[in-house]
């Protein structure tokens, strides 16, 4: 492929990625629970941003505070700890979190509403106050019309039993929470032999998407950086999307000289899965990930164009007939690229890959042999994986 297409399509993916981003609602969470029990961990561990380190914390009111970052959408409410000022200081911060809520509510407005709050409170203190149920009780009952989802969560949970105990102390309770979630947000290095791992993260996180209204759930997808579940789970959605979108409107790329260009659909479709990871790429990787998939594939067999060797590996898709390829074989071709880019976003998440080596050979060849792989599987004419016939046998 030359150049100026690779960069042509480079150029519109980020373009692709940036106007999503900004369309993107903003989601908007509250932290509640005493001073100390980790808070700020939980909200740094859970989201792509340490917001609480470092966004500025705007003063909102006299006890709740904003937390955000320019071009990321979140917003954190910080509140302080109730527990020294008695029932003085939680009636104070109930009624400035209440007001808080209503003017969101009233504004009728989805990105000025809470959308989930977290109650953190610590196993280590191995009892859950009555201040603390008189707060959470009086909150629920006032903003029953809200029906906000409030989430409890267990931090700095190491002993798996004392978490536990809490936990069914607190559920005895019943106040009408959504859920209470033991968590351990970082790991805790006990001495230099023991390290007890983090972990329940991940559980949070995907109970965190169960609640939060559906106009939300593209953004938290795409901040949170504790359930790759998640991320996952969404990116073949859009892959799925987009390989129908593909066979059914014959949306197909189109082969220019020895390379296929992508069509619009291929490039929202990259553009949202590099979105729903959160990593901002830089053009060269992104020109290095088309120019290894849909550019090179094919070059090192000799003679070969780079389009007939691309489709020489997708099962029963024959070759090129004056330059027009089939809805199903436009399908499997955009299915194949969403999956390998998912699995090179795989990667870097899981920090088997960096983005600096996406331009790399290194990158290049991981990249080049995921595509590969996924054009060989033989799929439905919508560009789905049919099992293989022992594979379903065994069910
Ligand atoms: N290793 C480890 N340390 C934690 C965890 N959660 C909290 N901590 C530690 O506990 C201390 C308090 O945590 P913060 O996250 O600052 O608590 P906070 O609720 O935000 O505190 P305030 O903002 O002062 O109310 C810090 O020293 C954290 O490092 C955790 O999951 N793992
Ligand atoms: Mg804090």
């Amino acid at each position: 492929m030359n150049s100026f297409y690779q960069t042509d399509i480079a150029a519109n993916i980020m373009e692709a990625i940036a106007k999503e981003k900004k369309d993107m609602k903003v989601l908007n969470v509250m932290l509640l629970g005493k001073t100390g029990v980790g808070k700020s961990t939980l909200i740094n561990n859970l989201f792509n941003e340490r917001l609480a380190e470092t966004g500025i914390g705007k003063p909102v009111t006299q006890d709740i505070r904003r937390y955000e970052k320019e071009g990321f959408p979140l917003v954190v409410y910080d509140t302080p700890g109730f527990e020294l000022g008695g029932e003085n200081a939680m009636n104070r911060l109930l009624d400035s979190v209440n007001s808080e809520i209503k003017k969101g509510y009233k504004s009728f407005d989805i990105e000025k509403s809470i959308h989930c709050i977290l109650y953190c409170v610590s196993a280590t203190s191995h009892r859950f106050e009555d201040i603390e149920v008189n707060f959470i009780k009086k909150f629920l009952d006032e903003n029953k019309d809200v029906n906000i989802p409030v989430i409890i969560v267990i931090t700095q949970a190491l002993s798996k039993k004392d978490a536990s105990e809490l936990k069914s102390c607190i559920e005895a309770e019943n106040l009408g929470v959504t859920q209470v979630i033991p968590v351990l947000a970082e790991d805790y290095e006990i001495d230099e032999n023991t390290v007890i791992k983090a972990n329940g993260l991940d559980n949070l996180a995907d109970v965190i998407y169960e609640v939060i209204p559906e106009a939300l759930k593209k953004t938290y997808v795409a901040v949170q950086k504790a359930s790759l579940n998640l991320k996952v789970k969404k990116s073949h959605a859009i892959v799925v999307g987009a390989a129908a979108s593909a066979a059914a409107t014959g949306a197909v790329p189109i082969p220019i000289a020895d390379a296929f260009v992508l069509v619009p659909e291929q490039v929202a479709m990259i553009a949202s899965i590099t979105n729903v990871f959160g990593f901002s790429l830089e053009k060269s990787a992104i020109t290095a990930i088309v120019s290894a998939t849909l550019g090179t594939a094919g070059t090192t067999v000799a003679g070969k164009t780079v389009v007939s060797s691309i489709l020489k590996l997708i099962p029963g898709a024959g070759s090129v007939a004056g330059g027009a390829i089939s809805g199903a074989v436009a399908a499997a071709l955009t299915a194949a690229l969403g999956e390998a880019y998912i699995g090179v976003m795989m990667a870097v998440a899981k920090g088997k890959l960096k983005i600096g080596d996406l331009s790399t050979s290194k990158g290049k060849k991981f990249i080049t042999d995921a595509f590969k792989k996924a054009l060989k599987l033989k799929r439905d004419s919508k560009g789905e994986p049919i099992e293989d016939a022992k594979d379903s046998k065994k069910e």
